[in-house]
């Protein structure tokens, strides 16, 4: 569709809105910008832009939806809202921010999606990617939205792009070279209704790709190895369990690739710097992509084996009188918090609780096993978790009102050699704009203990 001098109503006024509104304009669209949170301040949001859009907040005049001929919207905002809805029943075409930038880029396209591990796996692609490519650009959920540099790109660009369940609901086109589903649990159900829809979504990633593509999965993962199972495009499998006939895999302490007849070591993974099985199962996704892109085995070598954990994710924050902290703001669902407790090594005092979205939480109390000491829980969802954990037998639960209050009675009840874990099980939302205002918080409430 050519978009020049048509008008398009943006859904959204958030990072993917303001910038959806920016390429807009460059490519000479006229853009109504509208969000529906009502006591929204428009001063904090007419100077992003070299011309200021038409911005509705609240409502929009019905007019306007006479006048477009496409609407764009955020991730945050579901294809089920009424207003969605209503568009759609005028027959308007609905793309996401994702499909907007997909349809002006040029350069090959790495899309990298799955419940959790898509943040570290997205960032040591970008690394391995910028040690032998010149123009490497990481975006999507990860923070900068994908319409940002599309207008930069060439066909010598490489765009490696973390796709969230929130941006495949609205792909129509979007075609990665190479994909990747690190994994599928629960998350998000709040918003996607049933797990059999998320699925669905996660696998939709790879609905345009061919033969020619290639789309990395989790053999370990039984949604996942199931998509690969029917899937039209190349696939090659990763895997923390078994030997594989193509892909990467644990040997013991080494991962290998294997391809026909031949097996490389790739690294020891005490080589490493990052910890844990998830983590070895992000680099294994790595270097697949890389030795796909062509990257030479000793560079991608080198790449992983200096790579750290990224900030929100198992971070270490400090120790203070003997206790380590550590920020998981990044843990917003069970699975991702699982795992935070597997990687932790003492005693530990763990913080958890925030937005409800609909999952539960017997699995991650389980992951306990003897590890956790003390619960300290916060948010919508600290009743829930209470009696998952109670009805499992764990009774050290203490409540508080926020984030700060957590820290400090943590710091109380934890003794020398045990750790603190921010790892919530839950999203930020409703107490915090997002995660990372969770995490950068944590660490200065955790700052201050020295008092
Ligand atoms: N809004 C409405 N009506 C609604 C919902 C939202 O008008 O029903 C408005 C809000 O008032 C707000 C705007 O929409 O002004 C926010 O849009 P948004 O929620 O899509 O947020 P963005 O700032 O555009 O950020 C989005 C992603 N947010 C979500 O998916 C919720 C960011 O992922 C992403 O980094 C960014 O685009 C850039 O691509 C964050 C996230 O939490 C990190 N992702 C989820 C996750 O990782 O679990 C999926």
């Amino acid at each position: 569709m050519e978009l020049k001098d048509k008008k398009v109503l943006v859904f959204g006024a958030g990072k993917s809105g303001i910038s959806a509104t920016r390429l807009l304009q460059r490519i000479g669209a006229t853009v109504f910008l509208y969000d529906g949170k009502e006591d929204l301040d428009i001063s904090t949001i007419e100077n992003k832009f070299e011309m200021s859009p038409e911005i509705y907040v609240g409502k929009i005049p019905k007019d306007k939806l006479d006048q477009i001929s496409l609407m764009i919207i955020s991730p945050g905002i579901a294809i089920d809202h009424p207003f969605v809805k209503e568009v759609e029943e005028k027959g308007i075409p609905i793309w996401g921010e994702i499909e907007l930038a997909y349809r002006y880029c040029k350069g090959k396209i790495i899309g990298i999606t799955g419940t959790n591990g898509k943040t570290t796996t997205s960032f040591l692609v970008g690394e391995i990617l910028s040690a032998f490519f010149k123009d490497v650009y990481v975006v999507g959920n990860i923070g900068d939205p994908f319409t940002d540099i599309v207008l930069d790109t060439s066909d010598q660009s490489v765009i490696v792009i973390e796709v969230s369940s929130f941006q495949l609901e609205t792909i129509h086109k979007f075609h990665p070279d190479i994909s990747a589903i690190l994994n599928i649990t629960p998350d998000h159900l709040n918003r996607h209704h049933t797990m059999e829809n998320y699925i669905n979504l996660k696998k939709s990633i790879t609905v345009n790709q061919d033969k020619g593509n290639l789309c990395i999965l989790n053999y370990e993962d039984s949604h996942t190895r199931e998509i690969g199972a029917k899937s039209d495009t190349r696939v090659m499998y990763f895997s923390s369990e078994h030997s594989l006939e193509y892909g990467l895999y644990l040997d013991g302490d080494d991962i290998l690739y294997k391809k026909d007849a031949s097996i490389e070591r790739v690294c020891n993974v005490n080589e490493l710097r990052v910890l844990g099985k998830h983590s070895y199962e992000n680099v294994m996704v790595g270097v697949g992509i890389g030795l796909e892109m062509g990257v030479p085995m000793d560079v991608i070598r080198q790449t992983i084996i200096s790579f750290n954990a990224v900030e929100h994710r198992i971070e270490y924050v400090d120790t203070i009188d003997g206790v380590c902290y550590y920020n998981d703001s990044k843990g917003t669902n069970p699975d991702a918090s699982i795992k935070a407790v597997q990687a932790m090594k003492s005693p530990t005092i763990l913080i958890g609780g925030g937005f409800d979205k609909g999952l539960v939480f017997d699995e991650w109390v389980t992951s306990f096993n003897g590890k956790v000491k003390t619960l300290v829980l916060m948010g919508e969802t600290r009743e829930m978790i209470a009696d998952a954990a109670r009805k499992q037998g764990f009774n050290n639960i203490i409540m508080v009102n926020d984030l700060k209050e957590a820290v400090r009675i943590s710091a109380e009840k934890a003794e020398d050699g045990d750790a603190v874990l921010l790892s919530p099980a839950c999203a930020s939302w409703g107490m915090f704009e997002n995660y990372e205002q969770r995490g950068r918080m944590f660490k200065e409430y955790v700052r201050e203990l020295h008092g």
